[in-house]
């Protein structure tokens, strides 16, 4: 280091920070000649994409290494997100859109006779998530930029992100998903921050030189985490902080014992079985799958993670009994809850700090956010697994929980059900370890994400904790980022909020509220009107390439766009379909709004009942296509491959927004946030942040339905049975026997057979119980589409009230209620000041 110390201050080049046409033209020739080695005339369309994908990176690299170089000041304190999945979109319009310079390099493309739309479509988007945690995640990141807060985003960087979908006669069939294939030009590996990371083995007690009883892990076999950096840019602002996804690597890339005694295969095995952990994004959604190689996953990132924010620590010049004011540490979920016991290692044993210290600095740089209540998605880890792969980490566990029985006694004086219910430890059968108590108890703060939610995590999975330190779980209501989700998806909409408040809304959206008197305005809602029907007209094109199906785009765009899952109740959704179906075939002079529904979503591969679920709705979709009888006033489509980039599409061209899961069991819904701030109304049960939603728009300008949550459970509690629904409603009647009978199925009886029997002798989400009311709930909606006028005065104040909803709002909370964190500015030398 010292020896380069006389070299002259870097000066960059003007090639690399200028935004001036001619110079943007300048730089694009140059990285397409220097990076990807290409003369224009032979280069693809996707040695564009890179060329400018570098050439826009450039453009970051200054406010990206002073916002890195600021991690190390020992004053700042730093938000770590832990996350297994970061769902992030494509990187490229985000980029341009914070960094203010799309136009300029929109006209230096133009110059240089290329598209700008054209190289966007070029990026693979990093599907680096399920659903809906994971984009949040990656709307949290860039909050926390745009608001100049310090951050790290920790994850993995799987090879594989999640499946592609194809829908092939109907059913769902997954595609690798090989998004590195063509080049990643947003990341940097630094391999010369790489950390080990040990797995299995076993431990030993020893005598330090002190004379201090020790305990040590001697792990079995050893990983290499090598971080690559991806930069998340803030909205106008020089912060740019830092997404670290780490790769898994053999330690060496050969293990040279046995290639010396030649065991070539055995050698290149052991390197093969250690990348295997960043491999691939496991694809169920609320649904564990209890495998070894997800908790190494699980582990692997956030022992990762723990070792490079000591490393930062030590950096700065820091002990680490003061590590918790350092870093708040962020658990997105129980994915990253290992991190408790680990980070008490890395003190314990790796540092030699005494227990009470590092539980008092463990406790305290973790905080712990809940995002479901469906039983089948709380981890928990069978103790053999555990112990096997991680047997200190055991041995932590059960002392951490030996100490919180202790207290839990003296406070409860041997309550057993509450000393089985706190237990870090399931012993009610084979044992396991509860991931959520592990880190209810790790953390200094718990929070739910959204009302409803947050008080469902109270009365029922931490009840007692809360019991026991009250205060200690509160809500934070999830957001969105209005950047992706307003501008970037629904430029036209951007510009009529910009022509008509400036363009202070993209970061304090609740100034959209000024609006709001626009819906009276009959010139305003015309132009509203026209906005809509021209996304929607975009979508219907879209809809004829992908899919050949014709829809009209003036009809009401009804959209159901997420995973699929039973609580979700797509399948509620056809049932209404089939219903209007039904009686259009009876009534072919009825007078509805012509409907086009439109459905997207993935299914976790093992979920049969969900992939089901998807064929339903393409069968239903090819008989109703199809009836000359029902013309162009019902379709149903299904988009193929739903992700982030077709969400850009959707959201903006919707009418009606499809929010109908069984009450308590959606947890927020983010989806629900998107939709209506592009202006769609809603439909929905009082679920999640849905309530919340109401609650701003008011309850005329929601088309609510359903039994809430304490109906749920009364109604459950008292021995539901669906069968007398069937029986005693002959349109559902009618509707079920037509399912029954094979008539979306070319005379297939067996075909749903597994779906319909479900929901007769089970409905475990009440499909049927909320049947009726849901229907009443879509013919008011029909009814109120028919009147445009009125329509567009619901549409517009759905939009402008959705201010709380930015995950600006979000972030803002956490970092005053949970990270104690303030923004800090980044500077910059003067001649990147002066252009920006
Ligand atoms: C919750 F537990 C989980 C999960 O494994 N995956 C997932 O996407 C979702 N979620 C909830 O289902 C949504 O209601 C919520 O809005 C989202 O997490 C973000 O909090």
């Amino acid at each position: 280091m010292t020896a380069f110390m006389n070299c002259p201050t870097v000066d960059v080049e003007d090639d690399r920070t200028g935004i001036s046409v001619e110079t943007l033209r300048r730089a694009l020739a140059d990285h397409l000649f220097y990076i990807q080695g290409k003369w224009p005339e032979v280069a693809s369309k996707n040695d564009f994409y890179l060329a400018l994908a570098y050439m826009v990176r450039d453009r970051m690299m200054q406010r990206w290494l002073n916002s890195t170089r600021n991690y190390l000041r020992s004053e700042v304190r730093l938000v770590t997100y832990l996350s297994a999945e970061f769902l992030l979109g494509p990187h490229l319009g985000r980029n341009l859109l914070n960094l203010g310079i799309e136009e300029p390099v929109r006209q230096a493309l133009q110059e240089s006779g290329l598209d700008l739309n054209d190289l966007m479509a070029q990026e693979e988007e990093p599907g680096l998530g399920n659903g809906g945690l994971g984009r949040l995640a990656a709307c949290y990141m860039e909050s926390l930029s745009s608001l100049q807060i310090p951050a790290i985003g920790y994850g993995i960087r799987y090879e594989f992100g999640i499946f592609d979908q194809e829908i092939r006669d109907g059913w769902q069939v997954e595609i690798t998903d090989k998004w590195l294939q063509h080049g990643n030009p947003w990341e940097i590996a630094h391999p010369q921050e790489a950390v080990t990371v040990g797995f299995g083995g076993h431990t030993e007690g020893y005598t330090d030189s002190d004379g201090r009883f020790r305990k040590r892990w001697i792990p079995a076999k050893q990983v290499k985490g090598i971080p690559y950096d991806t930069p998340i840019p803030g909205y106008r602002v020089n912060t740019v902080n830092t997404l670290r996804l780490w790769k898994a690597e053999a330690v060496e890339s050969f293990d040279f014992q046995s290639f010396n005694v030649g065991n070539y295969y055995g050698a290149v095995n052991s390197k093969v079985t250690s990348e295997n952990i960043s491999k691939v994004l496991y694809p169920n959604d609320e649904q564990i799958e209890g495998k070894q190689l997800r908790l190494e996953q699980q582990f692997f990132f956030v022992s990762c993670a723990l070792q490079d924010m000591i490393r930062i620590h030590l950096t700065s010049g820091r002990q680490l009994d003061s590590f918790h004011e350092k870093f708040a540490a962020q658990l997105n979920d129980t994915h990253p809850a290992v991190g408790v016991a680990e980070l008490m290692r890395l003190l314990i044993d790796e540092h030699g700090i005494e227990w009470e210290t590092a539980w008092e600095v463990t406790q305290n740089t973790f905080a712990y956010t809940n995002h479901t209540l469906l039983p089948e998605a709380l981890e928990r880890w069978s103790l053999s697994l555990f112990g096997g792969l991680l047997p200190r980490h055991l041995e932590i566990v059960f002392e951490i929980n030996h100490r919180f029985m202790d207290q839990v006694r003296v406070q409860y004086l041997n309550d057993s059900a509450k000393l089985s219910s706190l237990s870090l430890i399931d012993e009610s059968g084979e044992r396991y370890v509860r991931m959520a108590n592990l880190a209810s108890l790790g953390s200094h703060a718990i929070n739910g994400v959204a009302e409803l939610h947050s008080e469902l995590v109270k009365q029922t999975i931490l009840k007692n904790f809360h019991e026991m330190f009250p205060g200690k779980i509160r809500n934070i209501t999830n957001g969105v980022t209005p950047r992706r989700w307003l501008a970037l998806a629904n430029p036209r909409l951007a510009a009529l909020y910009t022509e008509k408040v400036g363009d202070g809304w993209l970061q304090d959206m609740e100034k959209l509220r000024s609006l709001e008197g626009y819906a009276d305005d009959p010139g305003f809602r015309q132009h509203w009107r026209q906005i809509k029907r021209d996304i929607k007209q975009d979508l219907a094109t879209y809809i004829q390439t992908r899919t050949g199906i014709t829809v009209s785009p003036d009809s009401l765009f009804d959209v159901q766009v997420k995973r699929i899952h039973e609580y979700k109740r797509q399948h509620l959704n056809v049932l209404h379909i089939i219903t209007l179906y039904d009686r259009l075939r009876q009534n072919p002079n009825l007078d509805v709004a012509p409907r086009t529904f439109i459905f997207g979503g993935k299914a976790a591969p093992g979920y049969r009942m969900a992939k089901l679920m998807i064929k339903f709705i393409t069968a239903v979709g090819d008989v109703v296509n199809n009836d000359a009888a029902i013309g162009d006033r019902l379709k149903v489509v299904f988009l193929p491959d739903y992700n982030v980039t077709l969400g850009q599409r959707v959201y903006p061209a919707a009418d009606l927004s499809e929010q109908i899961s069984t009450a308590g069991k959606e947890a927020s819904g983010t989806g629900n946030m998107k939709f209506s701030m592009n202006g769609a109304l809603t439909i929905g049960t009082l679920d999640g942040a849905n309530v919340e939603i109401r609650e701003l728009v008011g309850d005329e300008n929601f088309f609510l339905f359903g039994l809430v949550t304490e109906e749920v459970m009364a109604l459950k509690a008292s021995g539901y049975n669906p069968w007398d629904y069937y029986h005693s409603n002959p349109q559902l009647k009618g509707v079920i026997d037509l399912v029954n009978c094979g008539y979306f199925a070319k005379g297939d009886s067996e075909l749903f057979k597994p779906l319909i029997d479900n929901l007769l002798h089970h409905d475990p989400y009440l499909l049927l119980a909320d049947y009726q009311s849901y229907i009443d709930a879509q013919d008011r909606a029909s009814t109120a589409y028919q009147d445009q006028e009125d329509w567009s005065r619901r549409s517009i104040i759905n939009a402008v009230r959705m201010g709380k909803f930015s995950s600006d709002r979000s972030i803002r909370e956490y970092c005053e209620q949970i990270w104690h964190v303030k923004p800090v500015q980044i500077e910059l030398k003067e001649y990147v000041q002066a252009q920006a």
